[in-house]
């Protein structure tokens, strides 16, 4: 073999393992669907009771309970961090995505990720969350004190693993995202305007990290924005572009 072959094979050596690691992704403009984007909205149709998906796959979402005007629709809104976003009142708004077999990353790598704006008032809820609250879900949210939580559930409501971060969020726009490397606790975890935050791992029915390796994250529930469906615990605060990968995305 040559010594330009094999140079050839380095690059697209390389290449592949950029693909499968995923490349570093820029938040600071609207993102670009890539192939492992399961699913992408930039809410800015600025109207009407679909959110459209920019991926490809067709995972639209329906404002609220129904494809009608309602109280549980959240609200179109200029405050965005890019064109239109949506504006959820902590009272009963969301966005529902029917399941499809996309929105489960088995037992892969992923990431959640979106600009979202809050008050500084107390307040706490679900901005991206697929599954019933029993088994086998995904979760990025805010708890009270606005620290930021990304979560996995195991084979029942006891076993789970939460990021937390240390740090309370401003009144500002920020990005935030939920990596889960299945592999790495360090690449894992809530990043905070594409920094990994301080943050503390806990764990309920593992022991260490790598025991969810090889549980599959997969359920037949909906994907929700901005709504704990069990708990009507609605999220009060601004939510745009919003991205969910098959990748453990790099920023
Ligand atoms: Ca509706
Ligand atoms: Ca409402
Ligand atoms: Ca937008």
């Amino acid at each position: 073999m040559s010594r330009y072959s094999i140079f050839f094979l380095a690059v697209i050596f390389l290449f592949v393992c950029g693909m499968v690691q995923g490349q570093e992704v820029a938040i600071d403009k609207p993102y670009v669907s890539d192939a492992n984007t399961v699913v992408l909205f930039h809410f800015d149709e600025g109207t009407g009771q679909v959110v459209k998906d920019s991926s490809g796959k067709g995972n639209d979402g329906q404002l609220g309970e129904s494809d009608s005007p309602e109280d549980s629709d959240p609200k179109w809104t200029d405050e965005a961090k890019f064109g239109k976003a949506l504006s959820f009142d902590g009272v009963d708004d969301y966005v529902l995505v029917p399941d499809s077999e996309g929105l489960n990353p088995g037992t892969g790598d992923f990431t959640l990720e979106c600009w979202t704006k809050v008050p500084q008032t107390p307040t706490d809820g679900m901005i991206i969350l697929k599954g019933n609250g029993t088994f086998h879900d995904y979760r990025l949210y805010l708890d009270k004190e606005r620290h930021v939580i990304g979560e996995i559930v195991g084979e029942n409501n006891g076993i789970w693993l939460r990021f937390k971060t240390e740090e309370s969020l401003s009144s500002a726009y920020h990005h935030l995202a939920f990596v889960m490397d299945r592999d790495d606790a360090k690449i894992s975890g809530v990043y905070v305007d594409g920094q990994r935050v301080a943050q503390r791992l806990s764990l309920s029915g593992w022991n260490n990290f790598l025991d969810q390796k090889g549980v599959d994250l997969s359920n037949d529930t909906p994907l929700y924005l901005g709504i704990t469906p069990w708990a009507r615990l609605s999220y009060n605060g601004l939510i745009d572009e919003l991205r969910i990968s098959k990748v453990a995305q790099k920023f």
